[in-house]
């Protein structure tokens, strides 16, 4: 079976999170992804988080699947020859280095435009033009200038960061839709463009519906905050909302049987309207289906304190699975909280290539997450990381069609050296 961008080739100049994730997921879309890397270094991710000696962490091994790898000084005069080299035969450069890294290696994008017309030109830096467009951006920081931060946690606590890596993977996501766009673009343009995502406006737009309540401030209070029904007044931005659910429906995370010695015995609860009959009935409570402080939702929004402490009073008497079970008979909208451990053992999401398992050469076997989006026509497997400069002669010769003189030449510049060692010659 053939797959979705099979002929497409990536120059991957990506380190760290985001765009390794972006670089990724084209590879299990088939694309052909050649990791240009630091000689002697790589990804500075190969030797962060280590949890074995000396083999490649899994914070690399986990984001760099299915992938080439090239070792060369892009700043060698030599290494600049097979740079060029590399760009004449990519489709696409992916990159996310610091502002103005590029530009200072020697290859702005008219140069690049220049020796590849049809060459896309993706990138991720951590703000787009403005006051902050020469800073450097880790996830974190992206978070917090997204709106992310200022929305997540307790209204009388600190903002909050989520384990969720919404300014990394999330804006690497956003780049690889640009990037596939690009493509189809240039199936009739024949001309390739530039493609930027920065981390702020990935975050902004996965906290747009906080945006939206900002805007819904002007004209009276967010009734479905907890703090409504609370009686606390509401500022001028969008507060924390804790464990509220940021839709129409109510909901909240409950305490279930277990909770006091598992830190993830919970549920989350959706007190969705149309099935707030059967909600009164689970719970063992049919006059609230009928009585006027709760059988409609604008009466409830300011009882819903009272209401998940009912809820919960009910939930803590069953396992997370158990009422699971019972609340899905009929079709009330919850979900357990699962630790990364409970994921990591999931049989179906084994079965589906969410959670595979993966051997290493040096690691050996590990589980990693595989690619989320599946297509009927393309399905990704999940093959290991390359280790450092594992496919530099082969890329050389195969990719870029040097001779054997010429791979010979480029091995005696010091182009694939680390830079320290060709300073010591
Ligand atoms: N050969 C020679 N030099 C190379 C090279 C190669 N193959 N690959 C990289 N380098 C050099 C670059 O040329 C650069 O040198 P100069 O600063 O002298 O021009 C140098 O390595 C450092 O690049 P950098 O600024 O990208 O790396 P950093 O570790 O200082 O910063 C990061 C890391 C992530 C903060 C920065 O890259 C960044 O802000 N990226 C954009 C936002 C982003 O993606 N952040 C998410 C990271 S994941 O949390």
């Amino acid at each position: 079976m053939t797959k979705a961008l099979k002929g497409v080739r990536i120059l991957d100049f990506t380190h760290v999170q985001s765009g390794p994730t972006c670089t990724q997921l084209l590879a299990w879309f088939g694309a052909d992804v050649i990791k240009v890397e630091r000689p002697g270094v790589g990804d500075i991710t190969r030797g962060q988080l280590q949890d074995k000696p000396n083999v490649d962490s899994l914070y690399f091994t986990m984001l760099n699947h299915n992938k080439r790898s090239i070792t060369l000084d892009t700043k060698n005069p030599k290494g600049k020859e097979v740079l060029t080299a590399l760009i004449k035969n990519c489709d696409v450069l992916v990159e996310n280095f610091g502002p103005g890294v590029l530009d200072r290696m020697g290859f702005p994008w008219e140069k690049i435009n220049s020796i590849n017309p049809k060459m896309i030109v993706a990138s991720i830096k951590g703000f787009g033009p403005g006051p902050y467009e020469d800073c450097k951006v880790y996830e974190n920081v992206a978070q917090c200038t997204g709106g992310s931060a200022s929305t997540t946690g307790f209204r009388d606590g600190l903002p909050l960061v989520t384990g969720a890596q919404i300014g990394d993977s999330g804006t690497g996501l956003h780049l690889a839709l640009g990037i596939v766009a690009a493509l189809y673009q240039r199936t009739m343009t024949g001309k390739g463009q530039k493609v930027t995502a920065a981390m702020q406006d990935g975050v902004l737009n996965l906290a747009r519906v906080k945006l939206r309540d900002q805007q819904r401030l002007a004209h009276g209070p967010l009734t479905e905050y907890s703090q409504f029904g609370e009686g606390i007044p509401f500022g001028d931005a969008v507060p924390r909302a804790g464990n509220d659910s940021g839709g129409g429906q109510p909901g909240r995370i409950l305490k279930c049987k277990g909770w006091e010695t598992d830190p993830n015995a919970y549920i989350y609860f959706i007190t969705q309207a149309p099935v707030w009959e059967k909600i009164c009935d689970v719970i063992g409570e049919p006059g609230w289906k009928t009585h006027a402080d709760y059988a409609k939702p604008p009466a409830r929004l300011k009882r819903l304190n009272e209401i998940f402490a009912r809820i919960e009073q009910w939930t803590m008497t069953k396992t997370k699975f158990e009422a699971m079970e019972i609340l899905n008979k009929d079709d009330i909208p919850c979900g357990p909280i699962l630790s990364m451990k409970e994921l990591i053992e999931d049989q179906s999401l084994r079965a589906t290539g969410t959670i595979v398992e993966v051997d290493h050469p040096e690691r050996g076997k590990y589980f990693s997450v595989g690619n989320p989006i599946k297509m009927s026509d393309s399905p990704s497997e999940v093959t290991r990381s390359p280790l450092l400069g594992e496919h530099t002669d082969e890329i050389l010769r195969q990719v870029l069609g040097f001779s054997d003189h010429q791979v010979a030449e480029i091995h005696d510049s010091g182009a694939l050296d680390p830079p320290r060692k060709v300073a010591a010659e």
